[in-house]
């Protein structure tokens, strides 16, 4: 399945009055609109392999039609995301469920559809079948040096497999932690944790990067052994410059205050970058900007300040994915939805008048520093998004788009209406 140009282009034209109109509105209104849409133009958002398929709870999974059976059909279903877009030229692999035996016709695949592969993920929270020790009681951190060092090995194979398809980093998310008071040494855990990271470490390659991801609680319900920011930091300073801190915005507690978070990782070049969902109660995983799109602004906001103060290039300095997973929608339209978010989010940052911004500061101007972040956050920048896809070659309206050539259905008469993809 792949969605050609001259299609998209016809359902452009018959928006293009009315985007016309809307652009010219709100551009008349910023100073700086080629640099804006410049930085626009060149923002990615990587797909994981794992949202390509519905997602389920423990209680269950309805799967919709038409899912990818195999990493080269999720690899078809990013190249129409970023068809589509133009802001989704890469995808995350999740090993092992993916498993990219044959990489260079995987890579040639990619290569074609204008994809290439972002950070890989290790699995050591599942056990795999055939393997032969247990993850019942942790990976990285466990009691055993045997399963730890089925754990280390198990990433090392990760870093290979990556290393074929020009991946860069290897994403590690732990569940290890404790159901009970008692069941577990705190110290201890986390200086095997450290000695077992540090094995893959001295696995990386030079250039790579290795991204460490926090989470309160799930499904370790009294203790995470990378339980919060301040824990990945500090494994990320003992390992050294090639490690950094990943920020999954469902992995804090409720109102934790995630920008400000953001802003001192990236003050202290620890900031690997993103899993982007949005969540009510904890690690919800829904759709980015569905629930507080106010705070993602924020984020952005801190980040476009705190990139331009450190000279960084905002779209490649650090990895930005996506990590959701979808019970009820279409993924792809929820993956076209949550990319939009983070697009609209990210735009609005880059209308924040700075400068007025700092002398608000320094004067003690509150009113007038809320004003400022507030009149960038109620600019409707849709228009912008829009003409900055239509400038890449992409959709004026990508669900729009999606919707009108019926893709989901051509993928139902491709694939068949009872498929499961692989991964959660
Ligand atoms: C788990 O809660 C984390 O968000 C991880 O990033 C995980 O690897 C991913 O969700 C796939 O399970
Ligand atoms: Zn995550
Ligand atoms: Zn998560």
């Amino acid at each position: 399945m792949q969605i050609e140009k001259y299609l998209i282009d016809e359902h452009n034209h018959q928006l293009s009055t009315k985007h016309q109109r809307n652009f010219e509105h709100v551009a008349a209104d910023i100073n700086n609109l080629d640099g804006v849409l410049t930085k626009l133009q060149a923002f990615n958002v990587a797909i994981p392999s794992w949202a390509l398929g519905t997602g389920g709870t423990r209680f269950g999974r309805f799967s919709g039609g038409g899912e990818p059976g195999s990493l080269e059909e999720k690899i078809e279903d990013v190249g129409v995301i970023h068809a589509l877009n133009r802001s989704s030229n890469s995808i995350s692999l999740h090993i092992p469920w993916d498993i990219p035996d044959n990489a260079s016709s995987i890579k040639q695949l990619a290569t074609q559809l204008g994809l290439h592969f972002d950070a890989v993920n290790s699995n050591t929270f599942q056990d795999q079948k055939d393997a032969e020790h247990s993850y019942k009681f942790g990976s990285l951190h466990h009691v055993d040096k045997v399963v730890r060092a089925q754990a280390v090995e198990h990433n090392i194979q990760v870093i290979n497999y990556g290393k074929e398809l020009g991946s860069k980093a290897l994403s590690v998310w732990l569940s290890d932690g404790s159901n009970f008071p008692g069941q577990l040494n705190f110290r201890e855990a986390f200086q095997r944790t450290h000695e077992s990271l540090q094995e893959i470490y001295n696995a990386l390659p030079h250039d790579w990067k290795i991204w460490i991801e926090y989470k309160p609680y799930e499904p370790n319900f009294y203790s995470t052994t990378i339980g919060d920011w301040g824990q990945s930091l500090l494994l990320a300073n003992k390992l050294g410059d090639k490690a950094a801190t990943l920020v999954d915005l469902g992995h804090h507690l409720p109102n934790t205050n995630i920008e400000q978070i953001v802003s001192l990782l990236l003050m202290e070049g620890k900031l690997a970058g993103f899993h982007f969902n949005d969540s009510k109660y904890g690690d919800d995983d829904l759709t980015v900007g569905s629930i507080n799109p106010y705070q993602l602004f924020l984020i952005f906001n801190e980040l476009v300040e705190g990139m331009d103060a450190r000279g960084m290039a905002h779209a490649t300095s650090i990895g930005w994915m996506i990590d959701a997973s979808h019970n009820v929608k279409d993924p792809i339209e929820d993956l076209l939805q949550s990319v939009q978010a983070i697009k609209i989010a990210y735009a609005q940052a880059l209308l924040i008048d700075t400068p007025a911004l700092k002398t608000a500061q320094q004067n003690n101007d509150v009113a007038l520093a809320q004003e400022i972040l507030q009149q960038a956050y109620r600019t409707d920048v849709r228009p912008l998004i829009a003409e900055a896809s239509l400038r890449e070659g992409g959709s004026l309206d990508p669900i729009g788009a999606y919707r009108k050539l019926d893709v989901r259905n051509n993928l139902i008469k491709e694939r068949g209406l009872k498929t499961v993809a692989t991964g959660l």
